[in-house]
Parts: structure tokens; sequence; C-alpha cells
């Protein structure tokens, strides 16, 4: 017998080859709110896009003795620039949204001894959009991210009407909260659009949902479809919501392959006046997402829930699912204490069989920051993981760990999207 501990390589470098491993392995970040540079002003970036995200919006309220229409009614610099003052320099910036401006800026070259906001501010006015595109998903290592792309947007759906070049690093998820969460007006809308749809759920209403749900895939070429849901969601269920998924939203993702991703926990506009910092997290029943996948065992489901609380039993439902794929530490999650506990746990519960992060930027210069936080937290885990396995003597040669990154990093989603599922004997 060997004795293992002649094995047990040093944790130091192992630490340096996972860390070498996740670092060189490319990513595909599969939920942002960035656009295709084809869509112009839509696409956020530079440093008072970053100040101004509504993360730091809602930890600024917290000091600004000005009401929220007034914050509101400034430009969006001098927004910027009381962020600064607050978050910044008022007080040393150590949240998660504060720290990784800052690790962007450092990313980026800037010398942060200087506190200089109008020198940063003037760097980032010289750059040429489309290379900077291009310079910080590569500074992220970041190889093709997801954009959340909803016809109901009013100023989005004529960009994609007028057609244009996409950009082949930016994919597309085609995302329905009003259609499912709104069904009066957006069934207005539909009708408007010309699909033949009233307010009656009835088989004429759904078909033309359905084709509403194919057109706009086929136009944005959408990988999945996705939607996020309030605390209090159930499935089945009278309502519109659960009849929309049954009768329109489940027969298409069926036909079509793409998986459906649900996004349970939000309470919107839990403090209207902070906009889109408003909103709030809500303990989920997951019984909805377990029937689903019990009932419809060929649809493919992705869900990331928002509550801390409800971590462990989606973990458990992933074990008694392979229709049902994990991801994301999402919005109130994304923080390296919570990345590092909840992947931990997804790791002993289900191996690799999960995406651990998705960055969720809606400022193209923050998928440097989100990546680099997450990134290291989750090599935290897999030091601590490949080590128990060296230590009992099992060999990691380099190929495996990079392999294991790479289905982290994106490639077991990518799998689990093409993948057909058919009707399994294991299944209920
Ligand atoms: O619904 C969502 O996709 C959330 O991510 C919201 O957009 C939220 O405002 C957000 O940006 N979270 O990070
Ligand atoms: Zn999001």
């Amino acid at each position: 017998m060997n004795d293992s501990s002649s094995l047990k390589p040093s944790s130091s470098a192992l630490a340096r080859r996972v860390r070498e491993a996740l670092r060189n392995t490319p990513i595909d970040d599969i939920h942002t709110h960035l656009y295709d540079p084809a869509f112009g002003e839509l696409l956020l970036w530079g440093i008072d896009d970053l100040l101004t995200y509504h993360y730091l919006v809602a930890e600024v309220f917290r000091y600004l003795d000005i009401p929220a229409a007034t914050f509101w009614s400034l430009p969006k610099v001098r927004q910027a620039e009381l962020v600064w003052e607050h978050l910044f320099k008022n007080h040393s910036p150590l949240s998660e949204a504060c720290r990784g401006v800052l690790t962007t800026l450092n990313a980026l070259g800037f010398d942060l001894r200087k506190r200089d906001l109008p020198s940063i501010r003037k760097w980032f006015a010289s750059q040429d959009p489309n290379k900077h595109v291009d310079r910080v998903l590569d500074l992220a290592g970041v190889r093709t991210v997801c954009m959340t792309n909803s016809p109901f947007d009013d100023l989005e759906r004529p960009v994609w009407e007028k057609g244009f070049r996409r950009h082949e690093r930016f994919k597309a998820a085609l995302r329905i909260d009003p259609l499912l969460l709104d069904w009066p007006n957006a069934s207005r809308k539909l009708y408007q659009q010309g699909y033949s749809v009233s307010r009656t759920l009835n088989t004429r209403t759904l078909t033309g949902v359905r084709q509403f749900l194919n057109d706009w895939s086929n136009r944005m070429k959408a990988g999945f479809l996705m939607v996020s849901l309030p605390p209090n969601f159930e499935f089945p269920a009278k309502t519109e919501c659960a009849q929309l998924i049954s009768g329109a939203v489940l027969p298409h993702c069926q036909e079509t392959g793409q998986p459906f991703a649900l996004m349970p926990g939000v309470k919107r506009g839990v403090n209207p006046a902070l906009q889109l910092a408003g909103d709030g997290v809500g303990l989920s029943k997951l019984d909805g997402i377990a029937n689903l996948c019990a009932a419809h065992p060929t649809n493919k489901f992705a869900v990331t829930a928002l509550a801390r609380e409800n971590q462990h039993e989606l973990c458990v439902l992933g074990r008694k699912f392979r229709n049902l794929h994990i991801f994301g530490c999402w919005w109130f999650l994304n923080t390296p204490s919570l990345i590092h506990e909840m992947t931990r746990m997804r790791i002993e519960l289900m191996g690799l069989s999960f995406t651990p992060q998705h960055s969720d930027a809606r400022v193209l210069d923050q998928l440097i920051y989100k990546w680099r936080h997450s990134r290291s937290a989750i090599e935290q885990v897999l030091v601590e993981k490949y080590s128990s396995l060296a230590e009992v003597g099992w060999t990691l040669p380099h190929s495996e760990l990079k392999r294991d990154a790479a289905t982290l990093m994106g490639g077991e989603f990518n799998r689990f999207s093409s993948m057909t599922l058919k009707p399994n004997t294991m299944s209920p």
C-alpha cells in the first residue's frame, strides 16, 4: 500500500495549480444585463455607470439626507460624485460593490493612491467603446456573455426588429417576466404586435404565445428562456403564470430544446423610491420547481434562488432531478462569503454538475471585478476539495484540473443546454 503522505503535494503547490487552471479557463458568463455594442447607449460602461450601479445607489442612500426624488433628478455625473464622496472618501469602500469598483480600476491600470475621479473620468471618455469591450472581456477572462433580452423593452425591441450584425461574444436569452407576471398588459402588447391572442388563456391564445416565443427565440438566437419569480411562485396553480408555463413555455422549450431558467425569490419594489435598487428578497417555496422537474422530465430547467436559506433545499433538488441545472450566486448572494458557502455546499452535494457563478453585470467593466472576486472564492473551495483527494493518494493531473475548471466556467451549462432528454424510467 502506498504511504499516502508521500503523495501529498504541498497545498501551496496545489493551490498554484488550481489557480492557474481557473485563471486560464475562458468563462462563458450565462447571465448578465450587458448589451451587444450594437445597442449603443444600452451598453453601460465607464466610471459614472460603475458608480451609479444600483447596488451602490442602495448603499449611498444610507448616508444621503436628500429625498430620493432629488437624487434621481441629478445628472448621472453628480449622482456618481455623491457615491464617490460618501462611499469611497467619507467611508472606506469595504462593501463588495465598492471594493469591486476599485478592483476594476486597479486592473485597468489606475493608481488609486491618487483617488482622482476627474482623471479617471477623462480616461474613460477617451476610450473607443468597441476596443474597450474586447479589452474588458479579455481582462476579465470572459469568452462570452449572455445578455438579458426582452421584447417588452421599448428601447431594446426596435434594435432587434431593425436587425444588426451580432458581436460574436454576446449571446442572447429571452426574458419573459412581463409575459408571465403581467399577462393583462402583455396580452395587449402581443395583440398590438399582431399575435392572435386575447386575455383568455384558451388554445388560440396559447398558440399565439408560442408563436411569439418562437419568433423572438429565432430573432435573438436565444439560448434559453428566463424569468424571475416572486417567493410565492406556485406550480401547478390556477394562476395565469402557471397556465402560460404549462400551455406555452414548456411546449415551446420542448420543441426547441431550450432550457427554461427560473429565478425565484425576488420581492420587486420593496422600496420603490430606490427604483432598480428597491427590490428585495424572500424565502421561496421550491415545491413549484420540484413539481415542474417531476412533471416535465424532458424539459430542461435552470434555477438560481435568491434567498440564502433556499440553497440547501435547491441542492437536494439538484440531486433528485437530472433535468435541473443549478447556477449562480445571484444578486444579494454575490459576495465572497456566500459564494464560498454555496460553492462548497454544491460541490459536496452535486460534484461538478452545476454552474457556480454568473456575473449579473450591468456595467461592462464590472465583469473584471465580479469574476476576479468570484474566481478567488471558487478557487479556495476547489483547493480544499482537491487537497482532500490528494491526501488520500488521488493524483490530480493538470489536464483534469483544466477539465473541471472548464466544466464549472460554463461547460456544464453548455452541455446541459445541448442535451436532449428522453423519457427516463428513473423519472416518476
Ligand atoms: O432580475 C434579475 O435578473 C436581477 O439580476 C435584477 O436585474 C437585479 O436588478 C440585478 O441586477 N441583480 O444583480
Ligand atoms: Zn439579473
